[in-house]
């Protein structure tokens, strides 16, 4: 009966074991699955726009050479990603649809601009620095091919991390210039890579579900207070200033921060911040414009098979 499939998969993630695509699943653990991989995926696509802005403004041919293999890198983790949610049953039409028509969502954090050089340097040391927290714990998560895509794509976003770090810290032990430019990218990216690791965990309503069946292993603020205590001291040693008056250690070491403007956080989620509806419509375009290669890879296949049937 359900229930003792529900019981029998319940007791399979206790002892640890992950969960397979063709293994029985409850329809949440799937629907939640497709909703957070599907979501996880769009989020890498969109995630190549900001810092892909910049590939022809590189300062160096070396900072350009590791930018364009950072995005191309980005680009590989959702195509992973896809193919992980197509294990649970979901299409590339329905998830494609889903984003295109703003059902699904994708991390609020690439609805901000990158104004300056210094913001793909602050991004890389910020936004793969909270990534890599959120995802590290996901890599241990109940089902297997999510936690196994997660190895890969930590390690990778490892080098995207420390890249930005190392950036980061010259400019911001370079010229006046540089330094001003490395503290502004500080001050506008601090607050959202705070947020993107999610509401507070009293606002949270798919933790409970997520975190019973092993697929989140920390809630959101445990993983927001691992990212800050890693970033603070390491940002502080760069000689930047954090943007946050409240910012402070308390006995136990943790760094606590000052309030969080969730209002701003929830109008960029429902579509109102900065560069939400440049960042859809550049998927929409990139979508059009391959249409022909869907096309013709359609009437390819269908060659193929009537040559077979012959
Ligand atoms: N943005 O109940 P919760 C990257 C939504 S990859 C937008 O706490 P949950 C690599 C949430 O979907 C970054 N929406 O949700 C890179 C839910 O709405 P729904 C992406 C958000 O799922 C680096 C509602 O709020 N990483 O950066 C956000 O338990 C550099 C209630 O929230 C992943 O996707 C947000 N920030 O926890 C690329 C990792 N936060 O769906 C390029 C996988 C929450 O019910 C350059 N995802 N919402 O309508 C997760 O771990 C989780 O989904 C969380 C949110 C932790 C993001």
């Amino acid at each position: 009966t359900e229930q003792q499939h529900l019981e029998a998969f319940e007791a399979r993630i206790q002892r640890g074991e992950k969960i397979e695509a063709g293994d029985w699943m409850p329809d949440e653990y799937r629907r939640q699955l497709i909703r957070m991989i599907s979501q996880h995926a769009h989020s890498e696509y969109v995630g190549m726009l900001p810092e892909g802005a910049w590939i022809t403004r590189a300062p160096s041919l070396k900072r350009k050479m590791i930018l364009i293999a950072k995005v191309q890198d980005e680009a590989g983790h959702g195509q992973y990603l896809y193919h992980a949610a197509e294990t649970l049953g979901a299409t590339r039409e329905e998830m494609n649809d889903a984003l295109l028509s703003g059902r699904a969502k994708y991390s609020s954090i690439f609805n901000y601009p990158s104004l300056t050089w210094a913001d793909v340097g602050m991004i890389g040391w910020l936004v793969d620095g909270a990534a890599i927290k959120n995802q590290t714990m996901l890599a241990g998560c109940s089902y297997g091919p999510y936690s196994r895509a997660m190895v890969r794509i930590c390690s990778e976003e490892t080098f995207h991390h420390k890249q930005g770090k190392e950036m980061v810290i010259q400019y911001a032990r370079g010229s006046e210039k540089q330094r001003q430019m490395a503290q502004d990218a500080l001050n506008r990216w601090w607050w959202p890579s705070l947020m993107m690791l999610g509401p507070h965990d009293a606002d949270s309503p798919n933790s409970g579900v997520l975190s019973r069946w092993g697929v989140k292993l920390k809630s959101n603020d445990e993983v927001r207070q691992e990212f800050i205590n890693e970033h603070v001291p390491e940002l502080l040693e760069a000689g930047l200033t954090i943007p946050d008056p409240d910012l402070h250690q308390d006995e136990s070491g943790n760094w606590i921060h000052g309030p969080i403007d969730w209002n701003e956080f929830w109008n960029v989620v429902k579509g109102n911040g900065p560069l939400n509806k440049e960042r859809l419509g550049a998927r929409q375009k990139a979508h059009d414009e391959g249409a022909w290669v869907r096309e013709a890879m359609q009437a390819y296949a269908e060659r193929q098979l009537a040559q077979a049937a012959d």
